[in-house]
C-alpha cells in the first residue's frame, strides 16, 4: 500500500491526518523449522510483501482500529483491553497494547488503520507482521524507549497470551531484524544473530504456496510443543544439564527412547538434526559453496518434517515432490508452522521463469488447483514509510 493511498484511507477514515507511517514485512524461513521454541537456530529474512499501518493519538481514551483490507472496526479504551474470542483480528494489536502496559507505559488513546499484501493463510506471518508494525509504531510514537529485541519479545508474547499460539520467537524476529539481500541466523537460545548475504544473480528463493490452510494448524503447534518439552523432561531425568532441546544430543535422545517412545523420539530427532542443519548451511554460505549442497539440506529438512515431525500435508508434499525434476530448483521444502502454507524453494536465477512454470502446470495436473508463486526480494525490517 503506498503512504498516499494509507494516509487517504485513514483520513478519511478517523477525519484527521496520521502522524506516522510504518511498514512490517512478512517472512520466509531459508530452513531451521520448528527449532525456535527449542531454543535451537533458525535462518529466516523478511520479505517485500508487508502489512502498512497509520497511526495517531486521538486524544481520548479509546484505542480505535480499522482493518482496510477486510473494511472492519473494532474499538475499546485502553482500560478494558482483554483478549478477544480466537480468531479475532483485533487481538494481535490488543496483546502488544496490553505487553506495553505490563511493561508500565501509559498508552493513550490511539487510531490506527492498517492493510497489507502479506497472503493471508499463507504461512508469511502476517500475524507477526502485525504485531510487530503495532510495537514498533507505539514505540516510535510515545517514545517507550524499547530496544528492537524487547518489541519482538512484547509480540511474541502477544500471540501467546492473546492469539494464543505458544510460538517461538522467529516470525517476530524477522519481521523487525530483516535486512535487504539478507537472510538471519538468529541463535533462540541466546539471542545473538548473524546477516549473510544472498547473491540474487545466482539463486532465488521461491514460495510456492499450496493454497492449503489447515483449521488445525495451531492445536498441532501447540501440541509438538509440548511433545517436545516431554522429550526434554524424560531426557533430563538421565542428564539434568538438557534444559531444553538445544542441550541434547542424538546420543541422548538415544539413551531414552524407551522411556520415550517412536513420536516423543522421532520429533526430538528431528530438532536436533534440524539444528545441525542450519549450522550446515550458514557455514556453505559463508563458504560460498555450491547451492546444490545447500540444496540438499533443504530437502532433507522437509523429509523430517514430513516423516518425523510431521507436519506437513500432502498438498506441500507434492510441491517438493514436483521441485525435484523442476529446471533450476537446488532445494525445496515445506516453511513455516506446516499443515498448508508454502514452500521454499531455492532456484537458479536464470530459470526462475521455467521453474515456476513448471510448478504451476505440474500442481495442477497432479492435483487439479491452482498454484500461486512469489520470486520474493529480500527486505528490511520494520520501519518507517516516509510520504
Ligand atoms: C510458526 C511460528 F510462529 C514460529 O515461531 C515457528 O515455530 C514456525 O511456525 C515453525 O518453525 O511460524
Amino acid at each position: 500500500m503506498t503512504a498516499s493511498a494509507l494516509t487517504q484511507a485513514f483520513t478519511q477514515h478517523f477525519d484527521a491526518a496520521p502522524t506516522l507511517l510504518v511498514r512490517a514485512p512478512g517472512r520466509l524461513n531459508l530452513i531451521g523449522e520448528h527449532t525456535d521454541y527449542n531454543q535451537g537456530l533458525v535462518l529466516p529474512g523478511a520479505i517485500a510483501q508487508a502489512v502498512s499501518f497509520a497511526l495517531r493519538l486521538n486524544g481520548t481514551d479509546k484505542i480505535r482500529l480499522r482493518a482496510l483490507d477486510f473494511e472492519k472496526s473494532y474499538e475499546v479504551a485502553v482500560a478494558d483491553i482483554k483478549p478477544l474470542e480466537q480468531g479475532h483480528w483485533a487481538n494481535y494489536q490488543l496483546g502488544v497494547v496490553a505487553g506495553l502496559v505490563q511493561r508500565g507505559a501509559q498508552i493513550p488513546g490511539f487510531d490506527c488503520a492498517f492493510g497489507g499484501d502479506i497472503p493471508s493463510g499463507a504461512g508469511l506471518s502476517s500475524s507477526a507482521a502485525v504485531e510487530c508494525g503495532v510495537a514498533w509504531g507505539l514505540n516510535k510514537m510515545l517514545d517507550l524507549g524499547h530496544d528492537t529485541m524487547a518489541l519482538a519479545l512484547i509480540a511474541q508474547q502477544a500471540e501467546h497470551e492473546y492469539a494464543k499460539v505458544e510460538c517461538g520467537l522467529m516470525d517476530q524476529f524477522a519481521s523487525l531484524f530483516g535486512r535487504a539481500g539478507h537472510v538471519v541466523r538468529l541463535d533462540c537460545r541466546s539471542l545473538e544473530y548473524a546477516y549473510f548475504p544472498l547473491d540474487t544473480t545466482a539463486c532465488r528463493l521461491v514460495l510456492c504456496n499450496s493454497g492449503v490452510k489447515h483449521a488445525l494448524a495451531d492445536s498441532e503447534y501447540n501440541t509438538r510443543r509440548q511433545e517436545c518439552a516431554e522429550g526434554v523432561r524424560i531426557m533430563a531425568q538421565k542428564n539434568p544439564e538438557i534444559k531444553s532441546l538445544r542441550y541434547a544430543t542424538l546420543a541422548d535422545v538415544e539413551a531414552s527412547k524407551e522411556e520415550m517412545g517412536d513420536v516423543i523420539e522421532r520429533r526430538c530427532r528431528y530438532v536436533i538434526e534440524e539444528n545441525a542443519r542450519v549450522e550446515k548451511v550458514t557455514k556453505d554460505l559463508e563458504a560460498g559453496r555450491a547451492l546444490h549442497e545447500i540444496g540438499e539440506l533443504i530437502y532433507a529438512s522437509h523429509n523430517g518434517l514430513r516423516d518425523d515431525y510431521e507436519v506437513s500435508c500432502p498438498e506441500l508434499d507434492v510441491l517438493v515432490e514436483l521441485a525435484h525434476e523442476a529446471p533450476g530448483a537446488y532445494g525445496a521444502r515445506m516453511m513455516g508452522g506446516g499443515f498448508g502454507g508454502c514452500t521454499i524453494n531455492l532456484v537458479a536465477t536464470d530459470e526462475v521463469d521455467n521453474f515456476v512454470a513448471f510448478m504451476t502446470k505440474g500442481y495442477q495436473d497432479r492435483l487439479g488447483r491452482e498454484l500461486e508463486s512469489y520470486v520474493t526480494t529480500l527486505a528490511d525490517g520494520v520501519g518507517e514509510i516516509f510520504a
